[in-house]
């Protein structure tokens, strides 16, 4: 019976598979890794959860054995669930960086989405997918929504009918999931889609639990807009780790002690974020540019315990950059990058760093691949990567007054001004830079970013609406995703921010903090407004 709750992970450490390891934890199952090719053969059950880039995973199988092992083992129809690369590996080959082959036991060729599809690359976030046919563990998502993020996909053929369970439409429909017989794979992320994430685990865990009523038929929807709960945190002045929220970025309270406001735990609202439905959970360690993070390991240690209740994706950010310790001990980016996703993140966001790296890569017009950016989005990918700006609005009289991309704004300046640049700013808003939010977005997608969280110092914490000129000009200029940030103080700011620019995604604080809008109403209102949301 003990085997019974026994499973076995192909993990072969290109990435964080954390989550994944919560998740099953979570459904009170063991996890026993594979080592060696025999433990795949060994399995009672298997979990592949691809991470990192098609070919050097391709690789990896390849020079261990066990890709040959993977194959017999799902040519014998025993239970597998593959997840995200874990599907695409299985088709014949990728253009990721090739084309490169792949397992070959599924025809078709796995592609980049096209953006002249009028789509943003990375496919990231909340889709309802088209079940072809009955798949036994898609059995409880009907049309609910669930995590993607990816830029690769494998598209239905005739070829492979036999094997496409389900679909998704993003540009173009692309292969949502597959099943035949006990093998199954998913190009989305159950271990990050909520309820009904975990419920597809359950069901590959546990196929004879329930026997279901009719599954309800998902029908293809378009891309949620996501609505994301930010989390600021930093060390108070007693030594404890709070969630705090600024005001224009001052986060100390206006009284003779002068404290960190402390709004509570970060564990404890995450987890409670995560119960009110927020989309995505992001937490930002506000004062990382001077402390070293490594030696930060109370927000180590708030990332482990967040990421085992939270099933949606977790994004880090605070002090990722080149470091040397007091002892001389040298820490590269990576190797914070790195931490944090052992950690619990799905995805890291720089701030500061990447300011430098743009204002680099503009001044010498080459990429020089060292930037934290540049290595990150390299070994985990650009999906991984989130660049934090943090911008702070100049007015001007004329255009022509700067050489940084200005926009006409809705509401002029104190002298009547009727446009303004963005500058950007490093050390939490502290110190201006020679370089506009325009320029820093457009550089920093060139340079690998996968996602930009843009935040507006102006607006921050003020409640009466996000920056709509700001993000208008930034989500136009690029064909990443872009989370609108700063300013929410009513259901309304959402609908705005989603009606008039074209924003992925929504982010608030203050308001989920002091308890004045619960996400479920900002959801609710959207929907009312016909704007298109995971409920
Ligand atoms: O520069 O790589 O170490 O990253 C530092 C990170 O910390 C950046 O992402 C930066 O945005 C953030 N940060 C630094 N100082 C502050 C501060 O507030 N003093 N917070 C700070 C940024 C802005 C948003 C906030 C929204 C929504 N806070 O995170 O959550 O403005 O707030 P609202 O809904 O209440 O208006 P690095």
């Amino acid at each position: 019976a003990a085997d019974d709750s026994v499973v076995t992970l192909l993990d072969y450490g290109a990435g964080n598979v954390r989550s994944l390891r919560n998740a099953i934890r979570f459904l009170g199952f063991n996890i026993k890794d594979v080592q060696k090719p025999e433990d795949i053969l060994n399995a009672k059950r298997l979990i592949f959860p691809g991470v990192g880039a098609f070919a050097p995973a391709m690789d990896v199988l390849n020079k261990t054995g066990m890709g040959e092992a993977l194959c017999s083992y799902i040519e014998q129809d025993r239970p597998f669930l593959g997840i995200c690369l874990g599907l695409q590996l299985l088709f014949e080959s990728s253009e990721e960086n090739g084309p490169v082959k792949g397992l070959g036991l599924i025809p078709g060729v796995v592609g980049r989405f096209d953006s002249s599809n009028g789509v943003r690359v990375p496919h990231i976030g909340w889709n309802a997918i088209h079940i072809t046919r009955e798949s036994q563990i898609l059995d409880d998502i009907g049309s609910r929504h669930v995590y993607f993020v990816h830029s690769y996909r494998a598209m239905p053929s005739d070829d492979n009918t036999e094997w496409v369970s389900s679909t998704c439409n993003y540009g173009d429909n692309f292969i949502a999931s597959i099943r035949r017989g006990n093998v199954h794979a998913v190009q989305f992320h159950p271990e990050k889609s909520g309820d009904v994430g975990l419920s597809v685990l359950r069901r590959f865990l546990n196929p004879k639990s329930e026997m279901t009523k009719k599954p309800a038929q998902g029908k293809a929807s378009k891309l949620a807009k996501r609505v994301i709960a930010c989390l600021d945190v930093r060390t108070n002045d007693k030594g404890d780790l709070v969630v705090t929220k600024g005001d224009q970025y001052d986060v100390r309270e206006h009284t003779k002690e002068n404290e960190v406001r402390n709004l509570g735990k970060p564990v404890d609202l995450a987890g409670q974020y995560y119960k009110d439905g927020a989309d995505e959970v992001s937490f930002l360690n506000i004062t990382g540019f001077r402390d070293f993070p490594l030696g930060d390991l109370p927000m180590l240690q708030v990332l482990r315990h967040a990421s085992e209740n939270v099933f949606v994706p977790l994004t880090v950010g605070g002090g990722i950059r080149d470091f040397t310790d007091a002892n001389g001990r040298y820490y590269s980016s990576l190797e914070v990058a790195a931490e944090y996703f052992r950690s619990g993140a799905d995805k890291i966001s720089i701030g500061s760093d990447a300011v430098y790296a743009a204002e680099e890569y503009l001044k010498t017009k080459v990429k020089s691949g060292k930037s934290s950016l540049e290595q990150i989005s390299r070994v985990y990918g650009n999906q991984a990567v989130v660049v934090s700006i943090d911008p702070r609005r100049v007015y001007l009289k004329d255009p022509k007054d700067v050489e940084f991309k200005s926009t006409r704004v809705t509401n002029p300046g104190p002298n009547g001004e009727q446009y303004a640049w963005y500058q950007c700013t490093v050390n939490g808003g502290r110190e201006g830079r020679p370089i506009g939010a325009y320029e820093l977005a457009k550089a920093v997608e060139e340079l690998g970013a996968g996602e930009i969280l843009l935040n507006c110092i102006d607006c921050d914490g003020q409640g009466k609406g996000y920056d709509i000129d700001l993000i208008k000009l930034i989500s136009d200029a690029v064909s990443i995703p872009v989370i609108a940030s700063s300013g929410a103080g009513a259901v309304e700011h959402f609908s705005e921010v989603f009606s008039k620019t074209n924003a992925s995604a929504a982010l608030a604080a203050g308001i989920f903090h002091r308890k004045e809008v619960p996400i479920q109403s900002v959801k609710e209102h959207l929907l009312q407004e016909g704007i298109e949301v995971r409920m």
